[in-house]
């Protein structure tokens, strides 16, 4: 990783050199052993997620990668697995609820071709994921919500279901006791912990895929920033892709995935993309000391990196050669 640490700072000081590295991606992408002289191998397949639980999940895309498999259906079998997980408290089963005693879920997914699909305010089903993954493919929209996300969901096939868990349930209880029911959100790096997940398959294409029962306490019907294309997730098959974690209202203000992938088109690698995309968040947010916000990005030959305000946001990435999970850099 240290070599690796070290290429990806000699490709920030080529960008910063405006040496014409988007240039060389551009031409190399179609072989995935392609070398430019600064910038080493392209690696493939790759999946990076965040978090500790994104270990599992990328366990989960591995085969998948592995055997050829496409990076949509990798980046879907990975977030499923936090989202089934109870123990995990803000995404999916377990998760928390809002502040009327309800885990509302939000969700969104794209592919290599640049399609998307989002659920946001879904209710009562376990992989919010898949019905994004649906509204993407069998409807001409990218995002259904609420009550309408449920009965597209429902009429689909997907089965209707109870997600309070009782010790959310018990936890939800003692939080608005001690806090009562006009108290923000708890807004803290452990209250922080969605699940983003990108892949790269063999065939060089990229996915991506967000999902997250949110902030935890939130308002009845607040949506974060996870099922919003561009803010919490942004895959352009040509660049690279990104995801977001921590406090959604901040990567909303700032369009933080887009930006992410945007920096990267103008040539810089993921890890600065992320740094400069986590300081535009604190020029847009007053309170950032206050604030978590977490950005990964992996490109188009396999490079990866992540950033964020407070320390603490950690990331697994999986190749053929390593499986790990690396403390992001982080402004505090
Ligand atoms: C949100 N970004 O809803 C999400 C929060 C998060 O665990 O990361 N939650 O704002």
């Amino acid at each position: 990783m240290a070599d690796r640490r070290s290429f990806l700072k000699a490709s920030a000081l080529g960008a910063a050199a405006g040496l014409p590295i988007l240039t060389a991606c551009a031409q190399a992408e179609d072989e995935a052993t392609a070398q430019a002289p600064d910038q080493g191998p392209a690696v493939r397949p790759v999946a990076l997620a965040t978090w500790i639980h994104g270990v599992d999940a990328n366990r989960a895309a591995w085969p998948i990668l592995e055997s050829g498999g496409r990076a949509l259906d990798a980046v879907e079998a990975g977030v499923k697995v936090p989202e089934a997980d109870p123990a995990i408290t803000s995404v999916g089963y377990g998760g928390a609820p809002d502040r009327d005693g309800r885990v509302t879920l939000d969700a969104c997914i794209m592919d290599e071709s640049g399609r998307c699909g989002s659920v946001a305010f879904l209710e009562h089903i376990l992989h919010p994921i898949s019905v994004a993954r649906r509204v993407m493919e069998v409807t001409p929209h990218v995002m259904l919500v609420g009550q309408g996300a449920l009965d597209f969901a429902l009429a689909q096939g997907f089965e209707r279901q109870d997600m309070l868990t009782e010790e959310a349930e018990a936890n939800w209880r003692r939080w608005m006791s001690e806090n009562g029911v006009t108290a923000p959100p708890p807004i803290n790096a452990e209250n922080h912990d969605t699940i983003g997940m990108l892949t790269l398959d063999r065939d060089g294409n990229l996915s991506g895929a967000c999902t997250t029962s949110g902030a935890a306490y939130k308002y009845h019907g607040r949506v974060g920033d996870s099922p919003i294309i561009g803010a919490g997730l942004y895959v352009d098959n040509d660049v690279g892709g990104a995801t977001a974690t921590g406090w959604g209202e901040a990567v909303i203000r700032a369009v933080g995935c887009f930006l992410v992938v945007e920096l990267m088109r103008q040539g810089h690698p993921p890890d600065e993309a992320c740094r400069l995309a986590v300081e535009r968040v604190i020029e847009k947010n007053p309170d950032w000391r206050d604030i978590q916000v977490g950005f990964i990005a992996l490109d188009k030959r396999g490079r990866y990196g992540g950033y964020c305000i407070a320390p603490g946001f950690n990331y697994a990435a999986k190749t053929p050669d390593l499986d790990e999970l690396i403390d992001a850099p982080s402004r505090l």
